[in-house]
């Protein structure tokens, strides 16, 4: 090749490795182990990285280590390591446990002894040659600390006197999937099961594997695959050969399977005619099954129990405690070291509503506080986070300090069920970091959560996290690239809970988007905002999420968890708001806490603001401690909230260019999505307190629509004006729908000065039918959309209430406006009003 045809060549090699980051569709499945090349200023720090690797020992697991380690250097830095079978007379990077280091690298002594899964980076000579050692206590660790290795060159951290010991803070470290064998998942928001489909395990397990080396990434060592509810198929002789296949593609990731049984299992698949834990014929019966289980997969993790609990069987059938039924379990697994998870969130859902004493937020500790004890030592309690439901905002479970002689794991939700199902933006680490530094002060002493349940503070052999994540086959795994930061915030939260939420956003967004430094900032800090800001659109004071609650858990529906049996009550009437959860006059709830902390709960004038409706009852005059009154903070929380869901937008629009297309416009497009939706929720909120407490808005937004035309108020033809329950969500309770025509119209004229404006039209997309909308001014056809999002509802309201943002409009008094509805099966291309806004024109164009 002569030198000018060179030259030209590696320019353009040059180019592509410049605009490589960019160059690539990015669809979302590579997650945070995407190991794009590095720019050419990162990529000149790891010029002296050795050219080999070699691994001392020999496992599946550490065959995965050199080939991720391979892997990641060939993506980052275009190079690839030659994996050599014995030491090289070179630099190499060296893998392997610290036991089987040893013989052939000599001074190698971490500064701590590893722990189970804990791993040391650091660098020796061997036999003359400056090495990289990768070591741990086992294979997985030496696993864990490639990813470690790799995401250290991603973040372009200098490796220079490489000396990092790391060490998993608890040793279970597990998420749940609550995926169904017919392949739906209940509670998931992306798509159906990756593991199942029509009874069966999938043929194609590709995707089970991808999950694993997700979840091996971050630390994550062992995944049930199966629903809470369970179903007891599972546990079906013919089945267990394809349970073994899931277990086969998560072995080279060190994740361990474990599947969620049904407790009557000994009588549906066993065809006893009893499933009483203390029968022998049924403790005898889990035996033999479980012996088979383990037969089929040594590596077995265990199982998970859901008892009693909204219309599941349990042992309460025999007059039987959770602990007797968890030990019959758990001794069939013990000589095979696996692990039952017993799950706390056992209560009645036929509370009855007017009884002001009941409080389904007692349950858990009720039920299991007195067994503290009873229960063997391959059980783990797997307690929710908060008493309820995994809410916007709940205070700490007080189970955690009333289980000293049990072993205990947290349970908290990646999957966004109450929290916006991935349709919003909320990094739920924020929320998750405030519950795990919570000191519940039990014992008088200094007892936070993440030590209680890590087993260090009552001196327990087990416990950890566990997180329901419900990924789904979804390219992206979890539907919204931003809800990612969840389940990667969980890993390195179940690993290191002292890490901050800042770091943990830092670090998940330059693994997914790069170390440029305004990206990093910019979507740092909008995750960062994010929890608080859903919450102060959807839920005040700890009134939890005032969601549907007997629906689909997303839009609001304030009146949805009263008059029922549910107890996620928060008793609003027109004088006030709030539980009374206190001990002397409410339900006692405040005292199950340790006595600091109860004491505090207990009154009113020490609990915080942002917890008090969910101790007190409150009239709305009620001034909090930020000075404003509970009535004048709903408005003022929801204003702000809705804004600034809006600013997100904004922020995100700065970023155009600077991260690659699709993720951008994948974004941005559900960002505008939020930010409408922040609005029904507003509106419905406000009005609700309006009208409920009569007490006016100081700043006269509530109630105040003033761009606002309703659809029922222009001039239709076809469409009928139509009530929507509860009238809340929808503005003044009212939309107009087409139904039994090809199309209906609603037109009016505009009547303010001549200008450029935003049309943003409220609309319903239902998820029985794909509406189409044509909107004109005059005859011009300026904007058209369908109605194909497919939100949870089959029914006009705060679920399925959707923004179109129409921008830049130059519209001129006496103009009609009129918008065209072409209903789809079911769906009757309803809409709700328009709202016209001036535009704000600034340098990125109209807004
Ligand atoms: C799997 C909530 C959810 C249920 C879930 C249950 C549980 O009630 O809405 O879908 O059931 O929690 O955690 O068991």
């Amino acid at each position: 090749m002569n030198r000018r045809r060179s030259a030209i060549l590696f320019g353009i090699f040059i180019l592509i490795g410049a605009t490589a980051e960019f160059s690539r569709a990015e669809t979302g499945r590579e997650a945070w182990l995407r190991y794009v090349p590095l720019d050419d200023a990162a990529r000149t720090k790891y010029e002296s990285l050795p050219a080999s690797t070699v691994v001392v020992g020999d496992s599946v697991v550490l065959h995965t280590a050199q080939q991720e380690l391979i892997r990641g250097v060939r993506g980052m830095l275009g190079r690839t390591l030659r994996a050599e079978k014995s030491l090289p007379p070179e630099a190499a990077i060296v893998l392997g446990t610290l036991t089987n280091l040893k013989p052939t690298v000599s001074d190698l002594h971490p500064k701590q002894e590893l722990s189970e899964d804990g791993f040391w980076l650091t660098t020796t000579k061997v036999q003359g040659n400056e090495c990289i050692i990768i070591t741990a206590a086992n294979d997985r660790g030496v696993l864990y600390g490639v990813f470690a290795l790799l995401s250290k060159i991603a973040r372009n951290e200098s490796l220079a006197s490489l000396n990092d010991t790391q060490q998993p803070f608890v040793p279970i470290r597990w998420v749940d999937q609550w995926d169904n064998l017919n392949g739906t998942i209940e509670r998931g928001y992306a798509g159906p099961s990756i593991f199942f489909l029509n009874d069966h395990v999938r043929s194609d397990l590709t995707r089970a594997s991808e999950y694993a080396r997700l979840m091996s990434s971050i630390g994550i060592n062992g995944c049930t695959v199966t629903n809470v509810n369970a179903n007891p198929g599972v546990l079906e002789e013919i089945f267990l050969p394809q349970l073994g296949r899931i277990a086969d593609a998560f072995r080279p990731w060190g994740v361990k399977l474990s599947v969620s049984v049904d407790i009557s299992s000994p009588k549906l698949v066993g065809g006893l005619d009893t499933f009483d834990p203390l029968d022998p014929r049924v403790t005898d019966w889990w035996k033999k099954k479980v012996d088979e289980i383990y037969q089929k997969i040594p590596d077995f993790g265990g199982f998970v129990v859901k008892a009693d609990s909204e219309g599941r069987p349990g042992p309460s059938s025999y007059g039987r405690t959770p602990a007797d039924a968890a030990n019959g379990i758990a001794r069939a697994l013990k000589p095979h070291g696996g692990i039952l998870f017993y799950r706390a969130f056992v209560y009645n859902h036929h509370l009855d509503w007017t009884d002001s004493k009941n409080d389904r937020a007692r349950a858990a500790y009720d039920i299991f506080h007195p067994l503290d004890g009873k229960f063997d030592d391959n059980v783990i309690v797997q307690i929710k986070h908060g008493p309820i439901d995994f809410q916007a905002r709940e205070p700490v479970s007080p189970l955690f300090a009333g289980l000293q002689k049990t072993n205990a794991a947290i349970e908290v939700q990646v999957t966004q069920e109450y929290t916006g199902q991935q349709r919003h933006v909320v990094f739920l680490p924020s929320m998750w970091k405030g519950v795990l530094d919570f000191d519940l002060h039990a014992n008088g002493g200094n007892t936070l959560v993440k030590d209680i349940i890590a087993g260090k503070t009552f001196h327990r052999p087990l416990g950890g996290f566990v997180a329901v994540v419900n990924v789904g086959t979804d390219e992206n795994w979890l539907a919204h690239p931003l809800a990612m930061a969840n389940l990667y915030g969980y890993g390195r939260l179940a690993w290191n809970p002292n890490l901050s939420a800042e770091a943990i956003a830092d670090e998940w967004t330059r693994l997914t988007f790069g170390n440029a430094p305004e990206v990093v900032k910019t979507i740092a800090g909008l995750q960062l905002a994010s929890w608080q800001v859903y919450e102060s659109y959807t839920g005040p004071l700890g009134a939890q999420t005032l969601t549907n609650i007997v629906g689909p858990h997303y839009g609001p529906g304030i009146e949805s968890s009263e008059n029922n049996g549910w107890g996620q009550w928060h008793r609003a009437d027109g004088e006030g708001i709030g539980m009374d959860r206190s001990v002397e006059i409410g339900t006692g709830y405040a005292g199950q806490y340790p006595e600091a902390v109860a004491k505090m709960y207990d009154s009113l004038q020490t609990t915080p603001d942002a917890l008090v409706l969910f101790f007190h009852h409150v009239p709305y005059t009620y001034r909090l401690h930020s000075g404003k009154t509970v009535i004048q903070h709903i408005y003022d929380a929801h204003y702000e909230g809705a804004e600034r869901a809006a600013e997100f937008v904004e922020k995100w629009r700065t970023l155009k260019g600077h991260i690659d297309d699709e993720r951008y416009a994948d974004v941005l497009s559900r960002l505008k999505y939020q930010s409408g939706h922040a609005i029904v929720w507003r509106d419905a909120i406000c009005n609700y307190f309006l009208k409920l407490s009569g007490i006016p808005d100081d700043k006269e937004r509530a109630g105040h629509f003033p761009n606002r035309t309703e659809a029922k108020a222009m001039q239709l033809e076809g469409y009928t004006s139509v009530e929507v329950t509860p009238w809340e969500n929808a503005s003044a309770g009212k939309a107009v729908e087409c139904t039994n025509r090809k199309s209906c119209i609603a037109s009016f004229k505009f009547d303010r000065a001549a200008g450029w404006y935003e049309l943003d039209v409220q609309y319903f997309d239902q998820n029985n039918g794909e509406a189409k909308f044509r909107m004109y001014v005059g005859d011009q056809l300026v904007d058209e959309w369908i109605g194909d999002k497919h939100f949870p509802s089959a029914k006009l309201g705060g679920d399925t209430s959707t923004r179109r943002w129409i921008s830049g409009i130059a519209l001129r008094p006496g103009d009609e406006i009129h918008i065209e509805g072409f209903p789809d099966g079911q769906d009757p291309a309803a809409f709700d009003y328009i709202e016209i806004r001036p535009s704000i024109v600034d340098s990125s164009g109209y807004r």
